[in-house]
């Protein structure tokens, strides 16, 4: 018997172990008359276009203009592929499109020498290659029932990438930070004027500055040829099309600054009043965070027996300690299997074997990172949060619970219902009355904040 064979026994009596003895289901006996013929396609002479996907294969980023979700529940590993990279793009949804050649990046303000790079010179630096995902802060907001129904439209703000680039400190040391010099103001020439306030200590610590995506240049929608990518923090602060850095004594309250995502919470230090409630200003790091890819919303199981239930796991403020799975609606937990590479700011890939006894279950997961922080149940967050959960809505959500959670408190564990039938749905459970409807960037107006900067 060859190693692959003994291999191949090995895993099928392991997951008729897993699975209580039972047969695995979808698996048959076969011969070699089973095996199908393929069509050849020629191949074409010369050198061929972008690498795409066979025809059998169909992969879609769907949202709008303006924001492009990753198809998650399509995925594994923790690798997105760069084509399938969320995007946010304000305003319009315009992209730039810059020519390489004449981009520059400008290092100015409290410096000792102000700098301007072209991307040769950016390149010639020390560089260096990391794993880390990005989050836009408005993930999870549960939409309609329409939108929210599978784990794309849901949390698909979210994808994981290898960047390269050089980091920031490093240009920051060569341009020479002057004393008292706090904060950076990081800006991009789009027609939003996408631009955003980050403390010098950050800037300092694991701020990349990227051109390289997945081992190829950046793609348009992630902000050709060049973008801030900050590990672990709000994605809006990841200025795409980078093209200056000014350093500063105070933060500028950039528009994206007052309006995205300052989060209501108990009063925190330096707390600035949002629509009429105390916000925590300045919360960059995400939170930690899970959600099974599979089963989820709007897949459907062929019927009872084994499943490998997987998903995604990450936290803003380091890695991931532990995944735990439910398939009872949270009365138990059981430790998934965490999959190496489990890196830091990072998506984490978790692994759960599952005997789905044919009845009607919920499936949840609920991350802890490094630090301790653990991902809160929808009743816990609006605890947390100090919002009124009195008129919370259990089960599927239906047009009588339209009231999700908004911002910060899109951590919550999310579940799936499976039905006897194996249909899959988004069984939300959302707190009330937290949310108005409006689009989340700049959804609720900004209070007493100290105004705007020129830039
Ligand atoms: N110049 C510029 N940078 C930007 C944005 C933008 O609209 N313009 N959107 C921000 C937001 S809100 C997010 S979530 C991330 C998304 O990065 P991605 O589009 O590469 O996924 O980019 C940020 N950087
Ligand atoms: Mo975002």
């Amino acid at each position: 018997m060859n190693s692959k064979q003994s291999g191949r026994r090995r895993f099928l009596r392991n997951t008729a172990a897993l699975a209580g003895g039972m047969v695995v289901g979808g698996i048959r006996p076969g011969s070699s008359e089973d095996i199908i013929k393929p069509e050849i396609i020629k191949a074409s002479p010369g050198p061929r276009p972008l690498g795409g996907p066979s025809q059998y294969v169909k992969l879609q980023r769907t949202g709008t203009a303006t924001q492009g979700y990753t198809p998650l529940q399509d995925l594994q590993g923790i690798i997105t592929p760069s084509a399938l990279h969320y995007y946010v793009n304000h305003e319009k949804g315009d992209l730039l499109n810059i020519d390489p050649q004449k981009h520059r990046l400008l290092i100015h303000g409290l410096v000792d020498r102000p700098l301007i790079l072209t991307m040769e010179e950016i390149k010639r630096l020390p560089s260096v290659s990391r794993i880390y995902f990005l989050e836009c802060n408005g993930n999870s907001n549960p939409r309609s029932i329409e939108r929210s129904k599978d784990v794309q439209e849901a949390h698909g703000l979210t994808s994981c990438t290898e960047w390269t680039g050089v980091w920031l400190s490093l240009l920051l040391k060569e341009a020479g930070v002057k004393k008292g010099a706090d904060w950076i103001f990081a800006a991009s020439a789009d027609s939003s004027h996408h631009a955003s306030s980050i403390p010098m200590e950050k800037a300092m610590d694991d701020a990349l500055v990227a051109y390289v995506q997945n081992g190829e240049p950046l793609r348009l929608e992630q902000g050709f040829p060049l973008r801030l990518i900050l590990p672990g923090w709000g994605g809006r602060l990841h200025i795409k099309w980078l093209n200056q850095i000014k350093v500063v004594d105070e933060p500028y309250f950039t528009t994206q600054d007052r309006s995205s995502e300052m989060d209501t919470s108990p009063a925190g230090e330096g707390a600035f009043l949002l629509a009429g409630k105390k916000a925590r200003a300045w919360q960059y790091e995400t939170y930690a965070k899970s959600v099974i890819t599979f089963p989820s919303g709007g897949q459907k199981l062929p019927g009872k027996g084994f499943y490998e239930v997987t998903g995604l796991a990450w936290s803003g403020s380091g890695a991931v300690r532990k995944v735990e799975v439910s398939t009872d609606g949270g009365k138990s937990w059981k430790d998934a299997q965490l999959q190496e590479p489990v890196l830091v700011k990072a998506h984490t890939r978790f692994r759960y074997a599952w005997n789905w006894n044919g009845e009607e279950c919920v499936l949840q997961s609920r991350c802890t990172d490094t630090n301790g922080n653990v991902q809160p149940s929808t009743t816990e967050t609006s605890k947390n949060w100090d919002v009124d959960n009195s008129q919370a809505c259990v089960g599927v959500m239906g047009d009588d619970c339209k009231k999700v959670p908004r911002r910060a408190d899109r951590a919550y564990i999310q579940s799936w219902k499976v039905t006897p039938d194996g249909s899959v749905l988004n069984a939300f459970v959302a707190p009330a009355d937290l949310y108005s409807g409006a689009s989340f960037h700049g959804g609720g107006a900004v209070r007493e904040l100290p105004s705007e900067h020129e830039h």
